[in-house]
């Protein structure tokens, strides 16, 4: 559809402004006419709020250009914005602002009746989080470029790692029928736009929605529609792009994962041919990634519905709604420890998808020392490839996914004033450093060395929870010395009869001279925790646990496994599945005094059955009961790791769903499915599960 809206021959401009300014607008619920001009409808309800999710992304200060219809501006009240600008430049839709205004509840800044070219100086260079654009093409030349005069002008009042959208469905209800991909109509007509105003092309990206204009609809005939993401640059890049002087193509579809384009650019940087400003512009790519990536994985929602974030886990079983999903990028051996002798596993197949030992974790074990620093890149694109789909399947599923930072380098020695790692290890098993417990999100000890610093790579999606959640507490355990003294080395030589001998006095390598707790040695189950016991968790740590939660409500109780001779984590050992029912491992009973709460109020035991794939991967340091390391994702819904059917089998006979997915090359980085995610989200409560207490 061309436009000239309101017949405006012979004027120039701003008279033709000065016209639209003051016709009459026609709104009912389905639609808004201006001089008979349809400026919007309905069905555009998914696409708004598509953009305004975009733009709210960062939440902060946010600018919307054209009311319309009020449709994206509800959308961004309900995203909670701190302050919603809105510039509208029709009278009469203007009057309908003002009515909408007195009807909201967060506070919104209107300018007008004006174009935005009479009111954008009113707003503060750099002081924008997030902007959307959707104003009509009041002059007829402008159909196709109104937008980038606007972005332009509007960039530098964005705040770097701002956000930008836009909607312009006239122009492109018009090119979408000359180009044959929405990818090709981007990259012709508007990603050159976008970086003539100075955006540089890493920081452009599109998503497409659908949509469901009605048949008849004057301006749109696509069932699908784009919205641009344009994001500024932190730093570096900021300075110096004035645009790009080679277009980089958009690709159809974001990056396949943010991982994979820092994965891309960490490669351009180590390549050793690469020129000077070759690496620097790689550089500054995998910076603007890496923002990207954390911005990304900060605010996520499902199906363009507006998401009101909840920190809640009180269970292991309710219905899971938001997940972090660790990644595997830079990720290196354990160095040896106080805390940790890693070993080869001598059984262990040199791959890990063989069921049989290739016998290469003996050869490595008697010819080659263990390991230091970062693994292989193939090992870590292999992980990183089935934590991928893992998280695929949990969004399939609805629940939202976020992701730790993929940047921070691992292979890096750490000295504090007690002691020195040599490398750290990775952040691919988010549920040992940080656990949520009902509304708390409690960071724990750690009791290695070189996990010291893990939760750093969780602590971008912690503090923007902590923002956008006002009840959620962020609780941080005492930091270990972790000093030689906290720890009983000698442990680790004691023969294995002597090992058998002293388990039950529940002596391990950490010592009782601190707290000292890992995340995954506590499991929930509404008002009650368990807490293992373990080489991972001493007394002390247990201890504080209980002085920390009980005046929340919450009961302590701890578990022991006499039979398991290095325990550590509770997720291979003790697995509440559903209310009334615990997965056990059969070489690991739990003492029967631990047990007489569960007993005492009904709960049944189901014991897993032998792993059908019992070969570890040769640098894997679990055991062989990660085939239990399960995923409840639901009372009804389970996800198991896809060669372990005996599990399958046993729990589909229990009545549950299973989801399998392939984890085994997981394994090597810390653990399986269960340790690999931190719930952030399920739907549950604070109930009473144990109501006999005595
Ligand atoms: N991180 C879970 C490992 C537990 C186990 O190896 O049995």
């Amino acid at each position: 559809m061309n436009c000239d809206p309101g017949n405006q021959k012979g004027l120039n401009d701003r008279e033709k402004r000065q016209k639209w300014a003051i016709s009459e607008a026609v709104v009912n619920s389905d639609r808004l006419d201006i001089n008979n001009y349809p400026v919007m409808q309905r069905w555009e309800t998914p696409f708004m709020m598509e953009l305004a999710k975009v733009a709210c992304e960062n939440r902060g200060r946010v600018l919307e250009v054209g009311f319309g219809m009020g449709i994206s501006a509800r959308a961004i009240q309900q995203l909670q914005v701190q302050e919603h600008i809105i510039l509208e430049a029709n009278k009469s839709v203007f009057d309908k602002l003002q009515t909408f205004i007195s009807s909201c509840n967060h506070p919104i800044v209107a300018h007008g009746p004006a174009f935005w070219q009479d009111s954008i100086d009113l707003i503060q260079d750099e002081s924008l989080d997030g902007i959307l654009y959707d104003a009509y093409p009041v002059v007829w030349d402008e159909q196709h470029t109104h937008q980038f005069d606007f972005i332009a002008k509007a960039y530098k009042k964005m705040l770097p790692g701002g956000i930008l959208t836009y909607c312009n469905l006239t122009s492109f209800g018009v090119l979408r029928g000359r180009y044959d991909t929405w990818e090709t109509l981007f990259n012709e007509t508007q990603l050159p736009q976008l970086i003539k105003c100075g955006i540089p092309s890493t920081c452009i990206n599109f998503k497409i929605v659908s949509v469901s204009p009605p048949p008849d609809c004057e301006y749109y005939n696509y069932d699908t529609a784009i919205v641009p993401i344009c994001r500024k640059p932190f730093s570096a890049l900021s300075d110096t792009s004035k645009g790009d002087e080679q277009v980089t193509k958009v690709p159809l579809l974001p990056p396949a994962s943010a991982s994979a384009g820092i994965l891309r650019a960490t490669n351009k940087i180590s390549a050793l041919k690469m020129t000077a400003s070759e690496i620097s512009k790689a550089e500054q790519e995998l910076q603007t990634l890496k923002k990207q990536v954390m911005r990304k994985t900060s605010l996520w929602s499902v199906d363009g519905k507006p998401v009101t974030r909840r920190v809640n886990a009180w269970t292991q079983w309710g219905n899971l709604k938001e997940v972090v999903v660790g990644v595997a990028d830079n990720g290196c051996f354990i160095p040896t420890q106080p805390a940790c002798h890693p070993s080869v596993n001598r059984e262990g197949g040199s791959n890990t998808t063989h069921k049989s030992s290739a016998d290469a974790g003996s050869v490595i074990s008697d010819e080659l020392p263990w390991p230091k620093g970062r693994k292989k890149q193939a090992k870590i694109d292999a992980a990183n490839a089935q934590l991928d789909n893992l998280a695929k399947v949990l969004e399939q599923r609805g629940i939202r996914v976020l992701r730790p930072d993929p940047s921070i380098n691992w292979d890096r020695e750490i000295k504090t004033p007690f002691f020195t790692a040599e490398n750290q290890f990775c952040c691919v098993c988010g549920r040992d450093s940080v656990i949520t417990i009902g509304n708390i999100i409690l960071e724990a000890t750690m009791s290695r060395r070189d996990r010291y610093f893990e939760v750093m790579a969780f602590r971008d999606i912690i503090s923007e929870l902590h923002k956008s959640d006002k009840n959620m507490l962020w609780k941080a355990a005492p930091k270990p010395t972790m000093r030689d003294g906290m720890y009983r080395e000698e442990w680790w030589d004691l023969d294995l009869e002597t090992r058998y001998k002293r388990m039950h006095d529940f002596t391990f390598c950490v010592s009782e001279d601190e707290p000292v707790f890992d995340a995954a040695d506590i499991t929930r189950c509404g008002k009650d925790i368990f807490v293992q016991l373990s080489m991972t968790c001493n007394r002390a740590g247990i201890e504080w646990l209980r002085r920390e939660l009980s005046p929340h409500g919450i009961r302590v109780h701890m578990v022991r496994f006499p039979y398991d001779l290095a325990p550590s984590h509770l997720d291979c050992t003790f697995v509440p599945l559903r209310p009334g029912l615990v997965l056990t491992n059969p070489d690991r009973p739990c003492m029967e005094e631990d047990l007489k709460l569960l007993r005492k109020n009904g709960w049944r035991f189901i014991e897993a059955p032998p792993p059908v794939n019992s070969v570890r991967p040769w640098a894997s340091q679990s055991s062989k009961w990660l085939s239990m390391n399960v995923l409840v994702i639901g009372p009804h819904t389970v996800v198991v790791e896809a060669e372990e059917t005996s599990m399958k089998q046993l729990l589909e006979n229990e009545g549950f769903e299973v989801i399998s997915v392939p984890f085994r090359d997981v394994y090597e980085f810390g653990g399986g499915l269960h340790c690999a995610t931190w719930d952030i989200e399920r739907d549950d409560r604070m109930d009473d599960f144990f109501p006999n207490q005595h």
